[in-house]
């Protein structure tokens, strides 16, 4: 059995529907705090309600499933980590915590903990940022992801636990809506571009960040998981990529659809975050590695999200 935390979450609704589509449904079980809003996620497959601070309803839940691999998704992400920053980082690494050492009791045989490119800071070369090198986050949520993935390291060398992880982009996706990122306006944008026709963005028109679309996010994810344990070389985390692109950019590609779009910048606190994290990442050691490739770029991402954003508000509207 697999088990998914954060299994209603951006990432973690969509990971949880490929995996019962690999596994088949009754072998994924979706955890989170609250029920799944999504039909599909709710109806597909077994549901449990999971606080990821409480041990003892962790533990209760592997001994009523005998899980294989856990997929930790949890986490209180940039922008709201900001607001509440005790909370995150208790949340970030004592979640964490509870499911390194839980997996370590129940022999799970591989786990994943996604990072963040928020590891790195206003120190790191923005360019092609490198797997190893300067790393000074400036918040909670960065910090958090950089001590948890030295934890991740330290849970594999010292007790053998095979935990993987890759330090994310900014994540692109129709399914479901992203909570409290600072890169969340390039979801927004679609979203605005057929509803409103228009769009404020959060961001200044030339802030560019490393983004991928949500299929080659869920590929990524499972090419790690299913790789043999001798070919990651890497146990803290995986640089992963697949663009880089800035506002001005994504409104461009959105105009060759809808002509009639306007964009408008009005930058707010996020503007500071997003200026502490690299423009481009280089991740050569995943592709050596694992073989990892990239299939969406800004051009391909912008016509799917916009033939399937289209669909879904028709079939919402009847
Ligand atoms: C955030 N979407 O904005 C997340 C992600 C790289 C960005 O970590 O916080």
């Amino acid at each position: 059995t697999v088990l998914v935390i954060g299994a209603c979450g951006q990432l973690g609704s969509e990971l949880t529907m490929e995996l019962r589509r690999m596994y088949g449904d009754a072998n994924v079980v979706a955890a989170d705090i609250s029920a799944p809003k999504q039909a599909d996620l709710r109806e597909s497959g077994p549901f449990e309600k999971v606080d990821v601070l409480d041990s003892n309803v962790l533990a209760g839940l592997a001994s009523k499933y005998k899980f294989k691999h856990i997929y930790h998704l949890a986490a209180v992400l940039s922008a709201t980590g900001e607001k509440n920053p005790k909370f995150a980082w208790k949340l970030n690494m004592d979640g964490l915590f509870n499911v390194l050492d839980l997996a370590l009791k129940q022999k799970v045989e591989r786990v994943y903990w996604p990072s963040s490119i928020a590891v790195f800071g206003p120190s790191t070369p923005r360019q092609h940022t490198p797997q190893q090198t300067v790393m000074d986050p400036n918040t909670v949520y960065g910090i958090s992801k950089q001590a948890g993935e030295r934890w991740c390291e330290y849970y594999f060398q010292k007790y053998g636990l095979d935990v993987r992880s890759l330090r994310y982009p900014g994540l692109i996706g129709y399914k479901a809506l992203p909570g409290g990122g600072t890169t969340d306006y390039a979801v927004d944008i679609y979203h605005q571009a057929l509803e409103s026709g228009k769009y404020e963005c959060f961001l200044g028109e030339d802030t560019y960040l490393p983004m991928m679309y949500m299929p080659d996010a869920l590929k990524a994810t499972l090419d790690l998981m299913h790789a043999p344990a001798e070919s990651i070389k890497v146990r803290d985390s995986y640089n992963l990529s697949a663009m880089s692109f800035s506002p001005k950019e994504v409104a461009t590609a959105i105009k060759k659809h809808i002509p009639g779009f306007e964009i408008t910048y009005k930058p707010d606190s996020r503007q500071q975050i997003a200026d502490s994290w690299p423009q481009s990442i280089d991740d050569s050691a995943a592709q050596q590695d694992w073989g990892w490739t990239p299939t969406y770029d800004l051009d391909a991402m912008t016509g799917d999200m916009l033939v399937n954003l289209k669909k879904m508000k028709q079939e919402q509207a009847v």
